[in-house]
């Protein structure tokens, strides 16, 4: 076998062993490329006599075309081989369903909807919601709230403390969201009717106790709002959130330092093989605290004690939302975690209202 059928059997079985397309430009550079072996061979034929260059001329540009020509139909197989293989791995099975959209597979936080569901009721009694900061100094959360210095029962609250600045002072992390009020007092004028729902913070920990916890308190201030107003503002609160058409309440002394007189409330219930109803039954729970803001409390807010009167209440929203919704165990309520939340999760769109429904 002469050298060129001898080149021409080899270039031919490296092109047609190829696997891609980066293994051919190997090949073709090192056949056709500017030190490649055929143009090497091309190169002689400009040294040639007139009679060599016509024995060997159509051998030599026979086999550049030959290899060219394999090269380029190597190159057209590959090219449908990657094409074929790109649309068997990126099929599209059109027949599967679609993927649910966000808005109906997310839900919402039970404490999230309890707060839009205090907020539809006592929007609808003529309520603002105000909010302020987590953040607070010792002087909005304790002492314009008539809580002495020293007294024991700042010890109570469990608070947590930044450290101490260079003037001796320390900020805190709220323990109620009553500094929120305080902030109201200082800077609207009565009459004032607010509710602040929000975050609050105590160094307490157990099976009904978390760190971080909800509040929801509210405030009226004019010159004439009394008791009365105050406990029919908290039964109609019940009966809307609990969704029953009468509910007994009890009021029970009790003391708050921001409050005089103070009281606890509690709500008549049936307690049933672990299960609770409300609107019936002969059993107690309590689920508030409320009282008339004391004189001290509204002269420490810049307002005349001998003007002006009102009432406050508070209570806990993780608690009233276990008891509606029938969750037995408080801490699942921090754990983000997502099959507890597609179970007792609200669907977004939801929105409670008096109108459609606070829960259906
Ligand atoms: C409870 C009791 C209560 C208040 C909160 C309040 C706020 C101001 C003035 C007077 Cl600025 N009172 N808030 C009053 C009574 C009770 O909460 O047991 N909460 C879970």
């Amino acid at each position: 076998m002469s050298d060129i059928a001898q080149l021409e059997s080899e270039l031919l079985a490296a092109v047609s062993s190829a696997k891609d397309e980066t293994a051919l430009e190997a090949v073709r550079v090192s056949a056709l490329g500017k030190s490649g072996s055929v143009s090497a061979l091309l190169k002689t034929l400009g040294a040639m006599t007139p009679d060599e260059r016509k024995a060997k001329g159509p051998a030599i540009n026979g086999l550049k075309d030959k290899v060219g020509g394999a090269i380029a139909a190597r190159k057209d197989e590959l090219a449908a081989g990657a094409l074929d293989a790109r649309l068997a791995s990126e099929t599209v099975d059109v027949t599967l369903p679609v993927r649910e959209a966000p808005v109906e597979t997310g839900r919402l936080h039970p404490i999230s909807q309890v707060i839009d569901e205090l907020t539809a009721i006592f929007a609808d009694m003529g309520f603002a919601v105000a909010e302020g900061p987590d953040i607070e100094t010792d002087d909005y959360n304790f002492t314009k709230l008539n809580f002495p210095e020293g007294h024991p029962a700042r010890e109570m609250h469990d608070t947590f403390y930044f450290p101490q600045k260079p003037d001796g002072s320390r900020l805190l992390l709220r323990t109620h969201t009553s500094p929120v009020q305080v902030r109201t007092m200082l800077t609207q004028k009565p009459p004032i009717r607010v509710i602040i729902p929000g975050r609050t913070y105590r160094s307490d920990s157990d099976q009904t106790h978390t760190p971080m916890f909800h509040q929801v308190e509210g405030l009226v201030i004019d010159k004439s709002s009394h008791m009365g107003h105050l406990k029919w503002i908290l039964e109609e609160f019940c009966k809307a959130f609990f969704e029953v058409d009468q509910v007994k309440m009890r009021f029970r002394p009790s003391f708050f330092p921001f409050t005089e007189p103070s009281m606890e409330v509690d709500i008549q219930c049936k307690r049933d093989k672990g299960e609770i109803r409300f609107g019936e039954g002969t059993d107690w729970l309590e689920i508030l605290g409320c009282g008339m803001v004391h004189p001290n409390v509204l002269r420490n807010c810049g307002l005349d004690p001998e003007e002006y009167q009102g009432f406050a209440w508070g209570m806990g929203i993780d608690r009233i939302a276990m008891l509606k919704y029938g969750m037995p165990d408080l801490r699942p309520f921090f754990e983000a975690d997502v099959r507890w939340l597609s179970h007792y999760g609200f669907r977004p769109l939801d929105f409670p209202t008096l109108a459609g429904g606070l829960s259906t």
